[in-house]
């Protein structure tokens, strides 16, 4: 056996982890004792890594995909590539550079963004160049570069000791950065008077811990930010020494907010100015304030206003470039920061530099030995998808990243990519909701099967290794675009000499050159330097003996004359307001225990025991009121589209807002999920869409057919991929997968009428329950109902139940424990939702100990305590995820008595 350090490949807390390897399989995943982001913990997501690198969920090698009709045909690399240089080369004869299209993400490694940036922009010469961050850290880029000259997040982890004051905002820290919340909980733990401040319109576990939670209405953070600087002017609890010497444009912005009366700023966030007052006087009175903030900010069509309001907070109070202070984002995925040093978006250059600059666009040509760059600007993502369904894009490379979900308007966005020539999609596994519109699929390797860096939130470079060889043919990113890059530059019969690299170092050390004398300077830094003093932070120039923890400590800026600038920003409220015929809020993010699309964390069962399907978060007084039940379906929908799924009582929510999880794909459910709802709606500075918020209405919805089914038989994983086809057949579509002894997959479905007459048939072919011999069965064809199970080894092992499937849940929770029904085996076609003496398995909070809510319910109510449940239960023992939402449940028990 040996182990390998290498990162975790989820959110940008950057877990170190060490992986433990076997006969070439990962055997198990633990925190890295010594990595200095999280000092051996970690969270469940990267603790179920191990399980995540299901073979038959892979790409395992190259398909072409003629008419894009199923799997396709597969390929060696060589016809693949040959395909990919020849038809890109096509395209560029006839219609240009510029008909052709990246768009990468924040999930590749930065050696792998270095490599397709320059593939683009230096041999291809097209500006279309976008990522996922666009999606998710732009604004946040915007903000830091009007308000402090460079896209350079000012803090470190450990600023979280130094704090007297944190103030979190539209971030769900608990669930998106679980490790960074046990560093918050810890630094809260060692100074009791630190207070933190959650703005967020749901009471998240997050916002339930804090000290003061401010429950805005979804887009008014600028009106409360703008609120809370007027009333600091007001008490002058300014830093007017710091305002003098290091900032400029104060007296205009102390001007503009002159209106944002603490009154009025509350009344239009919906709090009481009281509430407001206290926030504003926290920040002012605090030795060092800390912000935290993420998508509630950055996912707005004024996600740049949002940012620059807080941080306006920061400069007028002094508050940053020391210990415990400064605006600090939280950066979503694990190499967000990379793609943004080397320049992977539209509205940046290699080395944090501008395109629009011309000085800057000759530096890296400079260094890339080529003539130019292009000089006009790359199509940020939204416009990209729009310029390829007019036909202006022909041909769209996609890597590591599943526009068809996570786009907003997804269902136009599959249009458009329906409509391309031409469309690569690499990833590194089969089953996403882009795959089907590739004519040419490239297999990639993944976490823990190939070799680079990432940088985290803290601006901390840490190495990427390989443990275990990819599935099948799969490859490097990296690997692949220098390949295609070396095929396409022979057919251009140009370009020849700008991938001469052997491995992912020298790419690295060529991106370490493009840094130099810039602000996030690595000159000092290569493989070896990393290899020798393990994972580091930005700037370490040539010569430094270590990186900066803290930037602006000189209160020296990176702007132009070294001072920081104020901006004005105004109150917009959202972009999509509701109105009588779409009367809610639909608010949109993330679970626990999911990743994004699902295409890894959906194929562990485990992750599915905290949240086991998609539902429609809602207030109860707004359920009653609309006479809807718990876990009644209902239809959510808007002009963009609809999704039907299953509404869920939850107090968390205020009157006249909803929320749904962001995870759930069409290989889940009957829809395109969140994103068939959202709107394109853009900031005009970041170019960052309105993915957090938009106006919808709910309808009950009466669909008379229903069937459901639990199957043991078999790999669930696979059979879960063998479901998709049918899921979009019915109104109603959720499957998921259940954990235990025997691991099961259950798809619930719901429809007007049997949606086809060979439905159950394939159905129960997806899901190995067609075995003639050992399948029972029961038909009431007059009622329409038809029941099947599967018995092996005097076990049962599948259930389908059509027509009538109230015993769902209870034959669920038997085949997954093995199987056993003892006496209640004649009960297994009795439309029994919970037989007698049956004791069902409630919802799981602890992944560790599993332990679920039932029993942490019971504790509490006999006493107990969060920290002793540690004890006794075991819950918060392990990895600590849970322990937010046990002390939530904790003050509801003490509230409730
Ligand atoms: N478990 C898990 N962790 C993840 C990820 C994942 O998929 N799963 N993804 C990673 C990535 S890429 C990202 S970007 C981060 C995202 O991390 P977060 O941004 O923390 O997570 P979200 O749940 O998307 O959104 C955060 C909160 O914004 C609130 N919100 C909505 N509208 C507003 C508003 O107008 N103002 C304010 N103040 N708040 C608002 C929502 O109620 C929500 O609770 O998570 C990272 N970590
Ligand atoms: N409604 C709504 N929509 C959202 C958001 C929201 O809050 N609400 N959040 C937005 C945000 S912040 C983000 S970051 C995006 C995320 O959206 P996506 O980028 O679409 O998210 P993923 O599902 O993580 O996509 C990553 C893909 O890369 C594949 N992959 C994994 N490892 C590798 C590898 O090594 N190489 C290659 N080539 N492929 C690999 C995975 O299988 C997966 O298909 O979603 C955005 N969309
Ligand atoms: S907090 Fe969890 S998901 Fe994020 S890097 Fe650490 S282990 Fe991975
Ligand atoms: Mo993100």
């Amino acid at each position: 056996m040996m182990t390998v350090k290498s990162t975790c490949c989820y959110c940008g807390t950057g877990c170190g982890v060490e992986i433990d390897v076997d006969h070439g399989q990962v055997l198990a995943v633990r925190g890295d004792p010594e990595h200095p982001a999280n000092f051996g913990r970690l969270c469940t997501k990267g603790l179920t890594l191990a399980h995540t690198l299901h073979a038959d969920s892979r790409l395992a090698e190259p398909r072409l995909r003629p008419g894009r009709l199923g799997p396709g045909q597969a390929v060696s690399w060589d016809v693949a590539l040959d395909t990919v240089s020849e038809r890109l080369a096509a395209i560029i004869a006839e219609h240009g550079p510029e008909s052709v299209a990246f768009y990468l993400s924040g999930q590749m490694l930065t050696e792998d963004y270095y490599v397709y940036n320059k593939l683009a922009r230096g041999l291809i010469g097209t500006p279309h160049v976008d990522t996922n961050s666009r999606l998710c850290m732009s604004s946040a880029v915007t903000g830091y570069k009007l308000a402090l000259g460079a896209d350079a997040p000012p803090c470190s982890y450990e600023d979280f000791d130094h704090a007297d004051c944190v103030l979190i905002a539209g971030s769900n820290m608990a669930y998106a950065h679980p490790v960074l919340f046990r560093r918050l909980e810890a630094a809260r733990a060692a100074n009791p008077k630190m207070k933190l401040i959650v703005v967020d319109p749901r009471r998240t576990d997050t916002a339930a811990s804090a000290d003061l939670h401010l429950a805005i209405q979804p887009g008014a953070d600028v009106a409360l930010f703008n609120g809370m600087l007027h009333a600091l002017i007001w008490d002058d609890r300014l830093d007017r020494d710091f305002i003098n010497a290091h900032t400029e444009g104060f007296a205009e912005l102390r001007h503009a907010v002159r209106e944002y009366t603490p009154k009025m700023a509350a009344d239009i966030c919906g709090i009481s100015e009281e509430a407001l007052l206290t926030a504003a006087r926290w920040f002012g009175e605090a030795g060092a304030v800390l912000s935290l903030w993420c998508m509630g900010l950055n996912q707005s069509a004024h996600g740049s206003d949002k940012n620059l309001a807080l941080i306006n907070l920061h400069l007028a109070t002094g508050q940053i470039g020391r210990p415990g202070a400064g605006p600090f984002s939280l950066t979503g995925q694990p190499n967000a920061m990379g793609g943004r040093e080397v320049g992977g978006l539209a509205t940046a250059l290699s080395g944090h530099r501008d395109p629009a600059n011309p000085q800057h666009r000759a530096e890296v040509a400079a260094i890339w030995g080529v003539d130019a760059l292009p000089a006009t600007p790359g199509k940020t993502a939204i416009p990209m998808f729009d310029a390829i369904a007019a036909g202006q894009i022909k041909a769209l490379w996609i890597v590591c990243t599943n526009p068809a979900h996570s786009m907003p308007d997804a269902n136009k966005v599959r249009e458009a990519l329906a409509a391309c020539e031409l469309v690569i999609v690499q990833d590194a596994y089969a089953d996403t909701d882009s795959v089907a519109y590739a004519d040419v699929l490239l297999p990639a390797a993944g976490w823990a099967e190939k070799d680079g860096t990432v940088t985290n939130s803290e601006r901390r470079i840490s190495r990427v290794r390989r443990a275990v060889a990819a599935p099948g043919s799969a490859r490097a990113d990296w690997d692949i675009g220098i390949d295609a890059a070396r095929r396409l530059a022979a057919r251009l019969g140009r370009g020849a000499h700008l991938f001469p690299y052997a491995g992912p170092d020298e790419v690295f050390a060529e991106h370490c050159l493009t840094t130099v004398g810039r602000d996030l300077d690595i000159g000092g830094l290569s493989y070896a330097v990393l290899e020798a003093e393990g994972p580091q932070q930005w700037p370490r120039p040539a010569g430094a003996s270590q990186g900066a923890a803290r930037l602006y400590t000189d209160h020296h800026f990176a702007t132009d004359n070294g001072r920081a600038r104020f901006h004005v920003a105004r109150h917009h409220g959202v972009a999509s307001p509701i109105s009588a015929r779409y009367p809610f809020h639909l608010l949109t993010g993330r679970l626990r225990d999911q990743w994004h699309g699902m295409s890894r964390s959906g194929r562990v069962p485990a992750l599915f025991a905290h949240t086991q399907e998609a539902a429609l978060s809602m207030n109860p007084g707004d359920m009653a009121r609309r006479g809807l039940t718990d876990g009644e379906l209902v239809r959510v929908s808007n002009s963009h589209g609809d999704w039907v799924l299953p509404v869920s009582s939850n107090d968390a929510m205020l009157s006249g807002q909803l929320f749904v999880p962001m995870h759930w794909s069409s290989a889940f459910v009957g829809s395109a999920g969140s994103n068939a709802l959202t709107a394109a709606k853009i900031d005009r500075k970041s170019f960052q869409p309105e993915l957090k918020h938009v106006a919808v209405r709910v309808d009950k919805i009466d669909l008379a057919w229903q069937c459901a089914a639990v199957s043991a038989c078999g790999d669930p994983v696979r059979a879960l991929s063998a479901l998709r086809p049918l899921l979009a057949e019915c109104r109603f579509a959720s499957a998921t997968l259940l954990d235990g002894e025997r691991p099961a997959v259950r798809v619930r479905f719901a429809h007007e009428a049997l949606p086809a007459a060979d439905f159950l048939a394939r159905l129960d072919a997806a899901l190995g329950l067609e075995g003639e011999g050992l399948a029972q069965v029961f038909a009431d064809p007059r009622r329409g109902i038809d029941k099947r199970a599967i018995w092996q080894d005097g076990c049962l092992r599948a259930v389908r139940l059509a027509g009538e499937c109230c015993a769902l849940g209870w034959l669920g929770e038997r085949i997954v424990s093995g199987g056993e029904l003892g006496e209640l085996r004649a009960m297994v076609f009795a439309p029994q939702a919970n037989p007698p003496g049956l004791t069902r398995r409630a919802r799981m909070v602890c992944h560790c100990a599993k332990v679920d809510e039932a029993a942490i319910y019971q504790a509490l109510a006999g006493g107990a305590s969060p920290d002793s449940l540690r004890d006794t239960l075991g819950c918060g023992s392990g990895c600590g995820s849970c322990m937010p939402e046990v002390r939530r449940m904790a003050a509801s028990v003490t509230k409730a008595a």
